[in-house]
């Protein structure tokens, strides 16, 4: 049997601090355009996919970064691009800074299906970087200033004919991400990320180990919980700040499905079997035949590292 969910990971390149909203739904428009032409189903854009990645750059004045912030969801910048979602038929999914009505900052992704109503909504849990601004880095990384930690754990949806879930950039470091999502049969994860091609505390790590990094992740999540994975780059250079690509679709044995070179606007396309979950899900990690919980205590009940004495 095959459940083929045909999927375009749409790259984003660079988004300049001047570009507007309108400028880059345009540019949307287009990769959504190229994707139904290759007959996908569904399309995802990468992370705070509206704007430059703005946690770059310091404002001692948090407030004064508000407007990179969307307090409404669809807003009359998107509404072209939802609209032609639903045209399309097509479901899709992007990243935003969102500004709730009470007055909450997060680092959120959505999930909107084929009819074009939102469906699904993700807050990045594991904000990356730091709060103050930091002398010592090479460039600044203000997540942590700039957003709460999501407060929506990892939820999983049943649309398109599959299990979906999202996650955000940094949060694919970390295996508690795809795990929480495999424990509801995900099939699928979405994921949006900008990344920098440096680390800002460790000028040796370059392009390269991140972009190696970047794929052990990817590949460990797929495997190790048997779904899909379809990450998706904003990549480029962003006002003299580059961001490495690394758009990919990795299959559930960990394998790199497909892969887009380069760091310009572009979408990769394929389809993707989402029975091809079962396998892995049904033998060696049918998780309810195997998980062993009783053992598994301190990576809900600690943060740190506690070393034995
Ligand atoms: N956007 C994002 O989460 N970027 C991080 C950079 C980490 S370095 C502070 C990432 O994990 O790619």
């Amino acid at each position: 049997m095959s459940r083929i969910l045909t999927v375009a990971a749409a790259q984003l390149g660079p988004i300049q601090k001047s570009e507007t909203r309108e400028q880059v739904v345009a540019r949307m428009i287009k990769l959504m355009d190229q994707a139904k032409a290759q007959q996908a189903d569904l399309i995802v854009y990468p992370e705070l996919a509206l704007t430059t990645f703005f946690p770059r750059w310091y404002h001692e004045d948090r407030a004064e970064a508000d407007h990179w912030f969307e307090a409404s969801m669809p807003n009359p910048a998107v509404q072209p691009l939802f609209d032609l979602a639903r045209h399309y038929k097509m479901g899709m999914s992007f990243g935003y800074a969102e500004l709730t009505p009470e007055g909450q900052h997060f680092n959120t992704s959505i999930l909107v299906d084929k009819s074009g109503a939102i469906i699904g909504k993700y807050r990045k849990i594991h904000l990356p970087g730091h709060v103050e601004f930091d002398p010592e880095r090479t460039h600044q990384h203000l997540e942590k200033r700039y957003f709460e930690p999501g407060d929506l754990g990892f939820p999983v949806w049943r649309t398109m004919g599959g299990l979906i879930g999202m996650c955000i950039c940094n949060d694919r470091r970390w295996p508690e991400t795809y795990r929480v999502m495999g424990l509801q049969g995900v099939e699928m994860v979405l994921l949006g990320f900008n990344t920098p091609s440096v680390n800002s505390q460790r000028a040796g790590e370059g392009l390269e180990q991140r972009l190696f990094h970047h794929k052990l992740s990817l590949a460990a999540g797929a495997y190790q919980n048997a779904t899909w994975v379809v990450a998706v780059a904003k990549a480029g250079d962003e006002d003299g700040h580059h961001l490495m690509g690394g758009t990919m679709i990795v299959d559930p044995n960990g394998e790199i499905a497909a892969v887009l070179d380069g760091e310009a606007d572009g979408v990769l396309v394929h389809p993707c079997d989402l029975d091809a979950t079962r396998f892995g899900k049904e033998t060696i990690f049918d998780f309810k035949r195997h998980r062993r919980i009783e053992h598994y205590g301190p990576i809900t009940a600690q943060v740190g590292v506690i070393e034995p004495s």
